[in-house]
C-alpha cells in the first residue's frame, strides 16, 4: 500500500527541523537554542590568564559544552587538530562576540586541546571520559 502524501510530508519536516535543530547547537553564538543548559559544562573564556575557565574541564561523553564570553572582546573555541591536515577539525566556533556563547552538544571519548584563533596565547583542554560517575564540570 502506498504511503498518504501527507505523511511523506511530515517526516520530511522532522528530518529538516532536526537537521536544522544540530546546525544551531553547533554554529549559535546567541541566545534562544532549545537545549536543556542545566547538564551542561560550562567554560568561561576571559582576557587574562587562564583564559578559559577552568583551563582544563572533565566531562562524560554525552554532556553538552558551553562557553560563554563576558569579555569585550571577540574569541574563538579551535580545536587544534584543526590546524593540521591529517587530523580531523571537532568543532571551531568562530568568532564569538562579547556576551556571546558556543556549544558543542557532546564529544566521544578523548582528549582535546583547543585554542583562540584571534589570541593564539589562549590554550584550554577538554577530556571527555565515558566513566558515567564524572562531573559535569570540575
Ligand atoms: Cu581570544
Amino acid at each position: 500500500m502506498k504511503k498518504p502524501p501527507y505523511l511523506a510530508w511530515s517526516t520530511a519536516d522532522v528530518n529538516r527541523l532536526r537537521i536544522m535543530t544540530i546546525a544551531l547547537g553547533i554554529g549559535t553564538a546567541t541566545g534562544g537554542l532549545a537545549m536543556s543548559l542545566s547538564s551542561a559544562t560550562q567554560i568561561l573564556m576571559e582576557n587574562g590568564s587562564p583564559y578559559y575557565i577552568p583551563a582544563t574541564a572533565t566531562m562524560a561523553s554525552d554532556t553538552p559544552i558551553r562557553w560563554d564570553n563576558p569579555t569585550p572582546t571577540h574569541h574563538t573555541v579551535t580545536h587544534s587538530d584543526c590546524m593540521k591536515e591529517d587530523r580531523p577539525c571537532l568543532f571551531d566556533s568562530g568568532a564569538v562576540a562579547p556576551g556571546g556563547h558556543f556549544t558543542v552538544p557532546g564529544l566521544p571519548v578523548g582528549r582535546y586541546p583547543y585554542h583562540c584563533g584571534i589570541h593564539p596565547i589562549m590554550r584550554g583542554q577538554l577530556v571527555v571520559t565515558d566513566d558515567p560517575s564524572t562531573p559535569s564540570q570540575l
